[in-house]
């Protein structure tokens, strides 16, 4: 079983990059040990403080931005670290050829209920300014903090798989993730069907009227409320994620943050043989307009999402 500095000197031939994965990873590390007895340390609950998208921040969120920090800080490879947590992105090392994005803690108000949760992050070159496509990434991973402790990341070839072991190694648990073409699995927040679009409720209620609807099979639907835990189930064994433009996130461009959620999660899905879209045109192609921007996110098994896409298509 490979671990993952050894599946890095095969993915790349840049040390610098392949350091940025491994330092987010050793932070990865880091926080998984911290989360497994948060609830001991009573450190799940509120920080007393709000993030530039004015959500309540919980310790942990804090806690998580400084571990990252930390790691990336010794990292002369890391130039900038752009953060959910930071209003700002922060210079790190004047000479670094890389810039970080990331989501430290996403999914963190499961952690009261000891869901899975996760740290997001993507890689960019410098050179390329703050701004630049998803399509430039560099690299992009997670961390899923679930049952087992897992590692999902891509340079540009195959998105891979590594779990945890007891002795902080990465070792390689699945070489070449596939997202199956086909699904019968959609994820959505139900419960905004009022604010949605005609295309995404058209779209639930085809695959909701199952076997003797116009989708012709049946559907189940998944729902954890936390993207690494859906995107991972989908990346796993497929399925649809859909947090769409609708009435209420409309006037903000969506709900999800483009440079350190649908960028690095589309980048792996696409790896994987998956698809994403905002509706309007690919993830990964978006001009992003500010460090904090939020778009649509459509992604996951290709079949699905291009029904989705055609819908759009049609309004
Ligand atoms: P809702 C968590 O806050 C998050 O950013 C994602 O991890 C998750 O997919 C989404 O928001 C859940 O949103 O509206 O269902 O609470």
């Amino acid at each position: 079983m490979t671990d993952l500095a050894h599946w890095l000197k095969g993915q790349t031939a840049d040390h610098s990059l392949a350091s940025a994965v491994l330092s987010m990873a050793a932070a990865g590390a880091e926080l998984a040990d911290i989360l497994r007895l948060a609830p001991i340390a009573g450190q799940t609950g509120l920080a007393g403080s709000d993030n530039v998208q004015g959500e309540a921040q919980k310790a942990l969120d804090v806690i998580s931005n400084d571990i990252v920090l930390n790691h990336l800080r010794q990292n002369p490879a890391i130039s900038i670290l752009i953060s959910e947590e930071l209003d700002e992105a922060v210079d790190l090392s004047s000479q670094g050829p890389l810039i970080v994005a990331t989501d430290p803690l996403d999914g963190s108000s499961n952690l009261d209920v000891n869901v899975t949760v996760g740290t997001i992050f993507s890689v960019l070159a410098s050179e390329g300014g703050l701004l630049q496509k998803g399509r430039n990434q560099l690299a992009a991973g997670y961390v899923a903090y679930g049952p087992a402790t897992s590692l999902v990341v891509r340079i540009s070839g195959a998105t891979s798989v590594f779990t945890l072991d007891r002795n902080g190694a990465w070792l390689q648990t699945l070489a070449e993730a596939k997202v199956p073409q086909a699904s019968g699995e959609f994820a959505i927040n139900t419960a905004r069907e009022r604010f949605w679009d005609a295309a995404t409720t058209g779209y639930v209620k085809e695959s909701v009227a199952g076997e003797t609807g116009p989708a012709g099979k049946r559907y189940n639907m998944r729902w954890v409320g936390s993207m690494v835990a859906d995107i991972h189930r989908i990346l796993m064994r497929g399925g649809i994620f859909l947090y769409p433009l609708d009435s209420e996130t409309k006037a903000k461009g969506g709900r999800l943050r483009l440079l350190y959620e649908a960028n690095p999660m589309a980048w792996l899905i696409e790896g994987a043989g998956g698809r994403s879209t905002t509706g309007a045109q690919g993830i990964l192609d978006i001009e992003p307009e500010h460090i904090h921007q939020r778009v649509p996110v459509i992604l996951g098994s290709a079949d699905e999402v291009r029904r989705v896409e055609e819908r759009y298509a049609r309004e």
